[in-house]
Parts: C-alpha cells; sequence; structure tokens
C-alpha cells in the first residue's frame, strides 16, 4: 500500500515535470492546432473510407509524426497519430527500405483513470537510479534512448510483427520513452529483406498506459509490399484496409436493443467493462470502430462499406482493439460467406511453402494484435450483406464479447474501388532457413498465465496479472527486473503456455514469429507462422490447465537483444502480465549490425 502510494506521488511530480516541459511548446502562438480539433471521427453510420498512406519512395520512407491527445466532454480522452495532417496513416515499405519517422510527443491530457490502473508501476529502468534521475543526459534532460519514464503523457512506438531489432530508435519499448516537450524522436532501421509480405502495424508500448492510449485511437497500420508475389491469386485485386479499434461505450447506460434476447444481468468486472455472460447478447465491454466509424452498443448502426457489384477484393483487416476479440465473418442474406484466407499475423499462408497459399473459411478468429488477409467475393447489387463480428467466449472472468455488425457492404456500379494490387508474379526468394516445424527444439520451457483474486469467489475480482515461468513465484512485471527467460541466438524452443485463470489471454511476443504445434494438448502443427495466439481458459473443474504449445524461432540474427512476450489485451499487460527475455547473441553467427 505505502509502495503505491509512494508511487504515485512519483507519478505525480513526473506529470508535473513532464507538464512544466510541454507547456512552452503549446503556449507558443499557432506551435500546434486547437487541440479539441486534434481528433475528429465519422459518425456512427458513416462510409468506411481508407485511412490515409504514406509510401516509401527510392528505398525510404520519410515521416513526422504526432501524437496528440484531447479530452472529451464526456472526459474520455481521444489519442490520435497525425502525419501532415492526415490521422492514422498506414506505412507501406517494400522489403529492404529504410523507415525514418520522427514521432514528435504532444500528449496535454493525463487520464485520471490510468493513473489509477492496478499494477502501475514508477520504477525506472535504471536500477539505483530514481525516476528524474534516471536516464539523466548531461545536457540536463532526459535521455529518451534511457529514461523508462512512464506516465500517462509518455509515449513510444512498437512495430508490431517486423523483425527489427529491439535497440533505441528501432523496436525497443523497456527503455524508451519520449516525453511532451522532447524534440522528435527518431525511429530509423531498415525493413529486413526477408520481412514476409503483409499487414504489421504500430501502437504505444508504455508500461501501464498502453491501454488507455491505444483505446483512445494511438495506432495505425504498416504493411510491407509484395503479397501479389507469395499469393498470385490476389495480383490486381483492389485491396481494402481495414483497422478495427475498440472504444469506451458510447452509450453505456442504454438499455439493450429490443431485437436482442432477454440476456441474464451483465456482471461488471473492477476496469468497468461487462464481464462474459456467455450468451452471445448483451452489453459489450467496448464498442467497436471500422477505420474509426463507431459501431455503439446497443444498436449497433452498421458502418457502409461501398463496393462495385461482385467483385473480388483483398480485405487487409487489423484488431487493433485493446481487449475486444474479433470473430470475423461476413453474411450475405443468411449465408456466411467462404473468405480466402490468405495471411495471418503479415505472414502469407504460403510462405512456408508446405501449404495451399489459400484456405477457405467461412469465420476467422482475430485475437487483439494479430491480423487476417482474406480474400472477398463481394455481394451483388441489392443482396443484403453485413461484416459481422460473431461472440467469442472469452471464459467466466473474460469480457463480454457479443454477436454484433460491424459494417453493411453496399454494392453499387459506381462504388470506388479502392487502389488494386500490382501484377507481379515474380516469386518471393526461397526461405534462407529449414522450416520452423522441421527443426528439433534445444529446450522444451513452460509458461503460464495466472490472476490473483481478490475475492477467489468472484472470477470478476482479479487484481493482478501474471505470466510466469514454471516453477517461479508469481509476481507483477518490471521493468527494472532482469529478464525471466535467457535463450540463445540460432536455437528453435517448444514453449508451453498454460493458462490458469478463468478468462481468454492472448499471448503475444515481440521481435519474431513461431509456429502453434498444440492446442491442448491435441496436435495442429499450423503450417504457417502467428506473432499473437489466444491460449484458452481454465472452467475451474478441468483435470489440467489448458495450454498451448508454440515453437519460438530464435534463429533471425534481429531477433538477438532483450525484449518481452505478454498478454495483449493491453489492460492485463498494463496490470503486469508481461515478461522480459534476452536472446545472447552466439560468437560464430552474425548479429545485426548496429
Ligand atoms: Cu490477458
Amino acid at each position: 500500500m505505502q509502495c503505491a502510494q509512494l508511487g504515485r506521488a512519483a507519478a505525480l511530480l513526473l506529470l508535473l515535470l513532464a507538464a512544466a516541459r510541454a507547456a512552452p511548446v503549446h503556449a507558443r502562438p499557432g506551435a500546434a492546432a486547437p487541440i479539441e480539433e486534434a481528433c475528429p471521427r465519422p459518425p456512427p453510420g458513416s462510409i468506411v473510407s481508407q485511412p490515409p498512406e504514406v509510401q516509401s519512395r527510392d528505398g525510404v520512407l520519410k515521416l513526422d509524426l504526432q501524437l496528440r491527445s484531447y479530452r472529451r466532454p464526456d472526459r474520455s480522452v481521444r489519442y490520435c497519430y497525425l502525419s501532415a495532417g492526415a490521422p492514422a496513416p498506414t506505412l507501406r515499405l517494400h522489403p529492404g527500405d529504410l523507415l525514418e519517422l520522427r514521432l514528435k510527443n504532444e500528449l496535454t491530457d493525463l487520464d485520471p483513470a490510468a493513473a489509477a490502473m492496478p499494477g502501475m508501476t514508477m520504477t525506472p529502468a535504471v536500477p539505483g537510479a530514481d525516476a528524474h534521475h534516471s536516464g539523466a543526459d548531461p545536457t540536463g534532460g532526459i535521455d529518451p534512448c534511457r529514461s523508462g519514464v512512464m506516465t500517462g503523457v509518455s509515449t513510444n512506438l512498437h512495430f508490431h510483427g517486423l523483425t527489427v531489432p529491439a535497440r533505441c530508435h528501432e523496436d525497443e519499448v523497456l527503455k524508451t520513452s519520449i516525453q511532451p516537450g522532447d524534440p522528435p524522436f527518431e525511429y530509423r532501421f531498415r525493413i529486413p529483406d526477408n520481412e514476409p509480405p503483409g499487414l504489421y502495424w504500430y501502437h504505444p508500448h508504455i508500461h501501464g498506459f498502453s491501454s488507455r492510449q491505444v483505446l483512445g485511437g494511438a495506432s495505425g497500420a504498416l504493411i510491407i509490399e509484395g503479397i501479389e508475389r507469395a499469393v498470385p491469386q490476389v495480383a490486381g485485386l483492389p485491396e481494402r484496409v481495414l483497422v478495427i479499434r475498440d472504444q469506451d461505450l458510447l452509450n453505456p447506460n442504454a438499455p439493450p436493443s429490443k431485437s436482442e434476447p432477454v440476456v441474464p444481468h451483465n456482471l461488471i468486472d473492477r476496469d468497468g467493462d461487462s464481464a462474459n455472460n456467455g450468451t452471445g447478447f448483451g452489453r459489450p465491454a467496448k464498442d467497436l470502430s471500422i477505420n474509426f466509424v463507431p459501431v455503439p452498443w446497443p444498436d449497433y448502426p452498421p458502418a457502409r462499406i461501398r463496393v462495385k457489384p461482385g467483385t473480388r477484393e483483398l480485405w487487409r483487416v487489423l484488431n487493433a482493439s485493446a481487449l475486444t476479440y474479433l470473430n470475423l465473418a461476413l453474411i450475405y442474406g443468411r449465408a456466411p460467406q467462404q473468405l480466402g484466407l490468405v495471411a495471418i499475423d503479415g505472414v502469407p499462408l504460403a510462405s512456408s511453402g508446405h501449404t495451399v497459399p489459400i484456405t477457405w473459411v467461412d469465420h476467422i478468429g482475430v485475437p487483439p494484435g494479430a491480423r487476417v488477409e482474406f480474400i472477398v467475393n463481394g455481394p451483388g447489387e441489392g443482396v443484403p450483406a453485413m461484416f459481422v463480428t460473431r461472440t467469442v467466449d472469452t471464459g467466466q472472468g473474460g469480457e463480454n464479447d457479443p454477436n454484433r455488425a460491424l459494417a453493411s457492404i453496399v454494392a453499387a456500379p459506381d462504388a470506388t474501388e479502392p487502389p488494386a494490387l500490382p501484377v507481379d508474379h515474380a516469386p518471393l526468394p526461397a526461405a534462407a532457413l529449414p522450416w520452423l516445424g522441421d527443426v528439433q527444439p534445444a529446450r522444451v520451457r513452460k509458461l503460464y498465465f495466472s490472476e490473483k483474486l481478490d475475492n477467489p469467489n468472484d472470477p470478476n475480482s482479479a487484481s493482478a496479472f501474471f505470466i510466469t515461468v514454471d516453477g517461479f513465484a508469481p509476481k507483477a512485471f518490471d521493468p527494472a527486473d532482469g529478464p525471466d527467460i535467457v535463450a540463445r541466438q540460432g536455437d528453435v524452443e517448444d514453449w508451453i503456455i498454460e493458462n490458469r485463470s478463468t478468462e481468454l489471454h492472448a499471448f503475444h511476443i515481440h521481435q519474431l514469429h513461431f509456429m502453434l504445434l498444440d492446442w491442448n494438448g491435441a496436435p495442429v502443427n499450423e503450417p504457417f507462422l502467428r506473432d499473437t495466439v489466444n491460449v484458452p481458459y481454465f472452467n475451474g473443474r478441468m483435470l489440467e490447465y489448458p495450454n498451448v504449445r508454440v515453437r519460438m524461432d530464435f534463429r533471425d540474427p534481429d531477433s538477438v537483444g532483450t525484449f518481452v512476450y505478454h498478454c495483449h489485451l493491453l489492460e492485463h499487460e498494463d496490470a503486469g502480465m508481461m515478461g522480459i527475455i534476452r536472446v545472447e547473441p552466439r560468437s560464430d553467427m552474425t548479429t545485426a549490425p548496429p
């Protein structure tokens, strides 16, 4: 208790310091747009337009990006990325391209709810230093590379899914922290030549505050070009980028829609979210939006996607939600349509060389943080068509993710198609390393998700969230701690990840992809890769804890370094469900050049 109070006092001090440093920037006339207009959003029912895009030229993508926030009259806080006035642009690069991104922190507002979040820690990343001296540089400022400062107005970037080193100015999130008033901070790295073509994304990753910033809208897509070379069937197809975000309920106190069946009263968990009622109906924990068009509870007025009748398109869908699982389906009339899945988490299914490039399915589960890319055969003119998310059973202790509409698909001959993918059939270079499924693991580790309940009889009373290496005592994540796991460059390892809690979690690791081997003891040996996977929940009656077995790949030189793995439900991550891994270089192998 005392510790928490000290932490809060330190937080306040840092906030005051940050505010004092930020003040001159925003006091300067004309320095920034009026803060009320920082993050405009379309109203419910709007047409879904494509996110603005910035493309690399001659091998370089150079852009300035601002992160802004503003508090709405209802006290909720919106966050948004802006580049030359364009909100949350999609970054488009080719393998081998250089990204030069200058991030300016223009956050001005702290959400008081964030400061009260469980598990929030103010520990500086440099052991032995107090918060406002940690990472001090000789000029008297705080070195953003070493600061590790974690406040509601700190920020940084994670490039989710990219195999880029966990180093400052690249994809490092443990110590990198940029404050308001800091000069623009440069992210500068080259996309690896062998980065699979597909959909990735960027979002902030400040421990204790990721959830508020992402929930407020701080996220954007990143596309590595060339998917048509891995999957010739998508060459020339119009490509539609759809970013699904969640946000606090617009109408939290509204009664259920009259069209809904009567469902048991929703329990509310300590974060104020609706707990799973297991029916597929009832109030959701969060509203969803699609390219920022909200689809709010209780009536879910669908956004509108205009397509040319009967056109085949590639849909590239990112679940940028802070804590909402998706289960996507497309329904024409009453019939679920076949979706041609071509890539998961940025990696084409064809990349493994083991499988047909397309898997036709009628629904696709997407954990928070994950991406799916699939071929859609558009409806004919006049056919009622709806893009929906079906319910996800998140367990007794989980959030309510009910059935709901996202967008109606309106087929019209005068619809403007999004730009088409190039027609390039030059095959991608063959993989330089053997397929992960064919490599013997150097060792097996076991980790487990768990929660500490205030009241063991109430699954909604969770107060602390852990991911623990089996054999060690559960502890909330602290960036000042040493690594929980030390692995060796060049190895592959099998990890059994268990879930001892009564809610679904989504395991994610930075800097690499993995292969799903077993699901609850049954071999699945997926012939493709992921960077985020659901770990099924414990129902209290099973003889063993549910688990997944995944094969981790530490063979890429860019995966050497110290980085994190965590639950991608950001409330859980912020509350401590995160661990540190160090992949040690091997002297007989190359590492990424500095
Ligand atoms: Cu979780």
